[in-house]
């Protein structure tokens, strides 16, 4: 079916990724939309042609009301009275997701989850590439889905936020893929985790092919419709990780896939992704050998748990990404424990419980190094591992003097670092740095 946009009034809200993706859609089609955004000074509002009309500073706008279509952003709750207001209206209110859905005609992998998006998405683009696909990643990955239009490409791999899936009607994936559940911007649905959860289980609705996890309790779902489902996660599942004579494996269907001593990720979270990379590869028939050969050299994404040096028996870790207590105890868990760890600890704590840290602090060979905004705080969750230093690069030097053979140094934050930088990518490159002039 081919949407015809032309005589409709089309509005936009928010001027970020997102909105800038659609303005140039339209455009492309000589369509001009209005374009609203909240904020009073939005950093794109010099990409805005002359010829467009905006609004800035108050989405209480008359505009909504007299729309026959808004595209709306991602960041923008579709809960907000006057969007509630519009729709009852009859006023079409979508995302940029459904516009693009609305364009394709190239197979899509669509992939959502609480965690782990886009490790997944990132290993699926590889081997389709590898596979000899022209494959385009686009999506909550920083790249809006519709600047993937200007490319050529023979499948999409998408990773959707659920935001992104609040105003998606007509997708129709190849495969759609629901890494995980767990809470998470539960703030921004009124109902609740149940909300959240429909939201990302709205991802299966019209896919060819669906890939769950089995841990997640989907009960509302219909599994002998027409779709294909395939699972993974528990052992009674099509797709596990077995864990037998101190060996962890990837299983299909009790054939051994992959045994996790040959690749280079280590962590039960990335095994878990490991695995249903896998599961995706193999409904898409992407030949086995190049799925394993890109899974076994696949390495971290920059600035999650990403070892960066590995010499004279110290292992240099950099978790920069992670921005919340819970990726603290991820990296943690995940890491092999040779020697001592030295974890770097600190920033903005945003005012988040760190004391689930604690039993690990207790149990691990560790030494801890607090720094930042909040370092002096954190250093009182295991006083007698830790050390409160003003900043990493203090505290990067007083571990050159004490690191052993055997150690591991960890820069896994669980905080944000915006007290001392500007993102936590500039917090990991200088982490980057500072170990060149140790080492
Ligand atoms: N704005 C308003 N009112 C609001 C919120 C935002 O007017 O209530 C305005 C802001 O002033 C700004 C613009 O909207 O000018 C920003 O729009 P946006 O927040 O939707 O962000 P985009 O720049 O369009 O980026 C979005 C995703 N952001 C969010 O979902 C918050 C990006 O995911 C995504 O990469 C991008 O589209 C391209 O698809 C980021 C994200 O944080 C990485 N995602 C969340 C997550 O991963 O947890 C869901």
């Amino acid at each position: 079916m081919s949407y015809d946009y032309f005589g409709k009034k089309i509005l936009i809200l928010g001027m970020g990724l997102t909105g800038i993706s659609c303005l140039n859609f339209f455009l492309k089609k000589g369509i001009k939309p209005k374009i609203i955004d909240e904020s009073k000074h939005p950093i794109n509002l010099i990409k805005i042609p002359k010829k467009i009309k905006y609004s800035l500073g108050n989405l209480e706008h008359q505009w909504i009301l007299e729309s026959d279509l808004i595209i709306i952003s991602p960041g923008i709750s579709s809960f907000r009275p006057i969007l509630i207001k519009a729709r009852l209206l009859g006023i079409e209110i979508i995302s940029d997701i459904e516009l693009f859905a609305r364009e394709v005609s190239f197979p899509i992998i669509a992939i959502t989850g609480t965690n782990g998006k886009t490790t997944v998405a990132t290993m699926i683009t590889k081997i389709a590439k590898e596979s000899g696909y022209k494959a385009s990643l686009g999506g909550n990955i920083g790249f809006p889905v519709l600047k993937m239009l200007d490319k050529k490409t023979d499948l999409y791999i998408i990773e959707l936020s659920s935001f992104q899936l609040e105003n998606t009607f007509t997708l129709k994936s190849k495969i759609a893929v629901i890494l995980n559940i767990s809470e998470d911007h539960i703030n921004r649905y009124p109902q609740g985790f149940q909300q959240y959860k429909k939201t990302k289980t709205s991802i299966y609705n019209q896919a060819e092919i669906c890939i769950v996890n089995s841990n997640d309790k989907l009960n509302h779902l219909v599994f002998n419709d027409n779709k294909k489902w395939i699972s993974f996660g528990t052992s009674k599942s099509d797709y596990y990780i077995s864990r037998k004579n101190h060996e962890t494996i990837l299983v299909y269907k009790s054939k051994k896939i992959l045994n996790t001593n040959e690749i280079l990720l280590s962590g039960y979270h990335n095994y878990n992704n490991i695995l249903v990379s896998i599961a995706i590869s193999d409904a898409m028939q992407f030949p086995r050998n190049h799925v394993i050969n890109t899974l076994k050299n696949f390495s971290n994404l920059p600035h999650r748990c990403q070892i960066i040096k590995s010499k004279k028996g110290i292992v240099w870790i950099n978790d920069s990404k992670s921005t919340n207590v819970n990726s603290t105890k991820v990296a943690l868990n995940s890491i092999k424990k040779t020697g001592k760890i030295r974890l770097l600890l600190g920033g903005d704590s945003k005012s988040a419980n760190f004391n689930i840290l604690k039993i690990y602090f207790e149990n691990l060979n560790i030494k801890i190094y607090c720094f930042g905004k909040d370092g002096i705080k954190l250093s009182k969750i295991c006083k007698k591992k830790s050390i409160y230093v003003e900043n990493l690069k203090k505290a990067m030097i007083l571990i050159s003097k004490q690191v052993e053979p055997g150690d591991t140094v960890l820069l896994s934050p669980g905080c944000s670092s915006l007290d001392q930088f500007s993102n936590f990518e500039e917090r990991g490159n200088l982490f980057i740095k500072l170990i060149k002039e140790i080492t």
